[in-house]
């Protein structure tokens, strides 16, 4: 795999994923390995772990947080809902107006960067993605009882390669529980083994698409006729536990969640380890980049394997 470096140009980049170019709905098989470590690497995943992460593009750990840690972080995030925020990191419901998610939680808040830098998370972003990494996006979905919308289908890789220009497949993301996800609140669902298909999306990318994408997203997402497939051949599944689990996912394993109209809030924090030697360029859409709350340009705070 070519790594692209900050030197070169977008233009020297080769666009291995093109999306939202084609009229006609097309997959394309992944050029990049899934898994880049080995068992033997000092992050304790064992062989089984990274095989299975490489199949199914997915890994479940239940309750690797106690209750009491996890408590603390999901009363945090109370804390912060009840401030309602008004910056442009804070994402409301479209319907309700409550709080659908807060971007940028590791930068602007001290008890999540820590979080977002624990061993028992990096860890297994070294072992996934062998390299320095850093949190290319975070964020708090809250998906309160009876309120919280739904995510629909799609690929983030999808998202952050045409939108956010990072080049190649070397990110994965984490999702901690801090409620706990029953089969019925909504928890996430994936396809499993649908990461090693980037599918490719129609539609031009409207501008400042990211102020209507991230409460409810029509572009860059998969055709039907090819989510019918792949879900008729791999299943859906979805990984569910208590607060304190946490699911780590490959940038292109399709997922999405569905509404929750139960009383019991589905609140998870999202961490996304991007490789330091995947670092974003220009978007490969060909439009202004996203602004940094939503994908680190700029304050890339690496977390080092060795540090
Ligand atoms: O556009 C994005 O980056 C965000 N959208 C979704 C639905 N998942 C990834 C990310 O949070
Ligand atoms: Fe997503």
């Amino acid at each position: 795999m070519s790594t692209a470096t900050p030197e070169m140009t977008r233009k020297e980049i080769p666009d291995c994923y093109p999306s939202r170019q084609l009229t006609e709905p097309h997959t394309q098989d992944r050029v990049d390995p899934v898994v880049y470590g080995h068992a033997q690497g000092g992050h304790g995943l064992s062989e089984a772990q990274l095989l299975a992460f490489d199949r199914d593009g997915y890994l479940f750990f239940p309750e690797l947080f106690p209750r009491d840690e996890i408590r603390s972080y999901a009363g945090e995030l109370q804390r912060l809902a009840a401030k309602g925020g008004t910056g442009p990191e804070t994402i409301l419901e479209p319907s309700s107006g409550d709080v659908r998610s807060i971007f940028q939680v590791h930068r602007n808040h001290a008890v999540f960067r820590d979080l977002s830098r624990d061993r028992r998370l990096t860890r297994i972003a070294f072992g996934l993605l062998d390299s320095d990494v850093y949190i290319h996006q975070s964020r708090v979905n809250l998906k309160p009882g009876f309120v919280g919308k739904e995510f629909y289908w799609h690929s983030d890789f999808e998202t952050w390669h045409v939108e956010d220009g990072m080049p190649r497949m070397r990110a994965v993301s984490c999702s901690i529980n801090l409620t706990d996800n029953h089969a019925t609140n909504g928890p996430v669902m994936v396809i499993p083994g649908s990461h090693r298909q980037f599918v490719a999306c129609v539609g031009q990318t409207p501008e400042n698409h990211y102020q209507k994408s991230l409460r409810r997203q029509e572009y860059g997402v998969p055709d039907q006729a090819i989510l019918s497939r792949l879900a008729a051949e791999r299943g859906i599944e979805a990984p569910v536990g208590p607060a304190g689990s946490v699911l780590f996912f490959d940038c292109n394993l399709l997922h999405g969640s569905n509404s929750n109209i139960t009383p019991f809030p589905r609140s998870n924090i999202f961490f996304v380890y991007n490789s330091t030697l995947n670092r974003l360029t220009d978007p490969f859409g060909n439009i202004p980049p996203r602004p940094e709350f939503v994908a680190t340009r700029d304050g890339v705070d690496p977390i080092l394997r060795n540090g």
